[in-house]
């Protein structure tokens, strides 16, 4: 078994230690940050969310591995989106109302600080009106929004209507994103960005804050 499958199936069985070691020994072997998120740790993450799925697993052994998760990405921080790029910009960031996954959103903020912009992160099951009150006082340029659920992704259509509501709409692009999320729905509910993973929306979200 090579480095990045053991890093896999330690994270599957949530052993936090095992991984944090594992993830410095890949950064030490000289591989690249993103193979070791992608190969790694997502990759232990997918096998997690179909035995979930397949009612395998239960929700305390997800969570022990989302922990073990967030622990290996924090020692990729520095390391992520470290192409030199400095954008300058702030983005409100949030999983949306009802929705309590957040590890997809960590990525995103983690990478979009590599680029350089300012991320304010409302944290999780966050209303609409706070990413408005929050655009608002900072002045940010994106609102971002996450969502794993298909019955919360209808929260980000809520976060479109209150921006317009509150008289921001043209001041501010609405960036959605989580894995049930398509650019089709973002067509639908008016939104102005849709990215599919976390280095994708980081690079648009640099892009819009220097035009
Ligand atoms: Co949940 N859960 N969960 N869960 N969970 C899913 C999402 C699910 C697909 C599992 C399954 O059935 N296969 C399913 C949703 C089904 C659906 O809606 N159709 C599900 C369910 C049903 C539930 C509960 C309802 C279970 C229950 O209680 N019966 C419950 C809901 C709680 C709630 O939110 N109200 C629940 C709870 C949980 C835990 C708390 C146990 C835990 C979350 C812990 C945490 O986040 N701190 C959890 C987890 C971990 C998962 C799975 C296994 C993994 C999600 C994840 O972190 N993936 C997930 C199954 C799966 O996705 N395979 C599942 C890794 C992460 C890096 O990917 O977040 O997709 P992701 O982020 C990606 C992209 O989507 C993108 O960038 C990242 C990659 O670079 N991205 C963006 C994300 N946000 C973005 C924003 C952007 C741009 C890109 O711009 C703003």
């Amino acid at each position: 078994m090579n480095l990045l499958e053991e890093l896999s199936l330690k994270l599957q069985q949530g052993n936090t230690n095992a991984v944090k070691e594992l993830v410095q020994q890949g950064i030490e072997q000289g591989l690249s940050a993103e193979e070791i998120l992608e190969k790694g740790l997502m990759a232990g993450m997918d096998v997690i969310g179909q035995k979930f799925k397949n009612n395998e697993v239960f929700v305390p052994e997800v969570l022990i591995a989302a922990r073990a998760m967030n622990a290996g990405a924090a020692l990729l921080k520095p390391l992520l989106a470290s192409d030199g790029t400095k954008a300058k910009g702030k983005v409100i960031l949030g999983t949306v109302k009802g929705d309590l996954h957040d590890i997809g959103k960590n990525l995103v903020r983690m990478m979009m600080e590599g680029k350089g912009l300012e991320v304010i992160d409302l944290g999780i099951d966050v209303p609409s009106e706070k990413f408005i009150e929050a655009a608002i006082k900072e002045q940010a340029q994106i609102i971002a929004c996450s969502a794993l659920l298909t019955t919360t992704m209808n929260e980000m259509q809520a976060v479109v209507e209150a921006a317009e509501k509150a008289g921001i709409r043209q001041k501010v692009k609405i960036m959605i994103g989580g894995a049930p999320i398509t650019d089709s729905f973002r067509e639908s509910i008016g939104a102005d960005l849709y990215e599919p993973d976390a280095a994708s929306a980081a690079e648009t979200a640099a892009r819009i804050c220097q035009e």
